[in-house]
């Protein structure tokens, strides 16, 4: 039997296959979206703070700055896992995020992206098994780690020692989008030359920072992600806090230059993260995360397991 393929036809009346997308939509929406995002870097750079902002909602406890009134001080000191659900329109977000303690408040800061990198395999290993159950449940719960946020010092030299080996570690298994934290502590200018100095670097030390390309993609969106790269790290700002400029009430902080509007694309970049993020990456995050990063520990786990089920046949043979 051969199957050949035919120019499409078209049926003569209406037959109806087209709600097919109708359809897969309904199910989607009935199940909801899971996405896992982790921050990652330095300490006090904001990145609990960053989380509230993009999610416009305080889904995690940030330091409360000079503010010591109000106890306890929420540093980040060990990793959590918070669980949230966000609604808008139809759809429901559930989100899994993952605050780390600030790199560099350690005595010995060798190894503190262990915990971290330990993490992350363990929750691709909790998948596998998952996987390799004879009775799979329908959907797998997914806590693979979609993206990490990366946070850069605005030092306005470069990458640290511990940047470096972080990065290393955690491109090889994970989505990361570098941002340089607190930018407002550079002048437009000085992110203009600090950006293109660390993406020197990315280049020297090969870091594959996402979003990648494939043949899968079209010409417009290989284009869109071209000019993502360009503009990674992204330099961003973050805020919980609404406040007034000349009778106008926006999210935002004061800075010695004046007040700075978190959602004013012309004073941080915070909004070009948000919609690559979420609302032109969201998908692909979670996408190549199961086909590149899992997908890479998967056939290792289970080369390795065919190996050690070979050689324990072998040395079986021998006795
Ligand atoms: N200037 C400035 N301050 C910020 C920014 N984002 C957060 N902060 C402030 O920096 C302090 C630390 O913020 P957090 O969000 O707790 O920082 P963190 O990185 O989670 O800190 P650790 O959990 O200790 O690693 C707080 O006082 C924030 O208000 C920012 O973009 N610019
Ligand atoms: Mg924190």
């Amino acid at each position: 039997m051969s199957l050949s393929m035919t120019a499409a036809l078209e049926p003569t009346s209406y037959v109806g296959f087209d709600t097919i997308t109708t359809q897969i939509e309904h199910r989607l929406l009935k199940r909801g979206f899971q996405f896992n995002i982790m921050v990652v870097g330095h300490s006090g750079l904001g990145k609990s703070t960053l989380i509230n902002t993009l999610f416009a909602s305080h889904l995690i406890d940030t330091a409360t700055g000079n503010d010591i009134t109000k106890l306890p001080i929420s540093k980040t000191t060990e990793m959590k896992v918070s669980t949230h659900s966000l609604i808008e329109d139809k759809v429901r977000l559930n989100i899994n995020i993952i605050d780390t303690p600030g790199f560099g408040d350690q005595i010995n800061n060798d190894k503190v992206w262990e915990p971290i990198v330990k993490y992350i395999k363990e929750q691709h290993s909790i998948y596998l098994r998952k996987e390799l159950t004879a009775q799979r449940e329908r959907h797998l719960p997914d806590t693979r780690v979609h993206a990490i946020l990366y946070f850069l010092q605005p030092n306005n030299k470069g990458l640290t020692k511990l940047d470096i080996a972080a990065l290393k570690k955690l491109t090889e298994l994970a989505n990361v989008i570098p941002v340089i934290a607190k930018s407002d502590a550079l002048t437009i200018d000085e992110r203009v030359n600090f950006r293109s100095n660390i993406q020197k670097q990315f280049q020297k030390y090969n870091f594959k920072i996402y979003p990648y390309d494939n043949e899968d993609l079209t010409d417009e969106e290989l284009e869109l992600n071209k000019s993502i790269r360009s503009i990674i790290p992204f330099a961003v700002v973050g805020s919980e806090k609404e406040i007034e400029v000349d009778g106008q009430t926006f999210r935002g902080r004061k800075t010695r230059w004046g007040a700075i509007n978190v959602e004013d694309m012309n004073q941080c970049e915070f909004v070009y993260l948000r919609e690559f993020l979420i609302r032109t990456h969201l998908q692909d995050l979670i996408e190549s995360t199961s086909y590149i990063h899992y997908e890479r520990f998967r056939a290792r786990q289970l080369i390795a397991l065919k190996e050690n089920a070979n050689s324990n046949r072998s040395s079986a043979q021998l006795k």
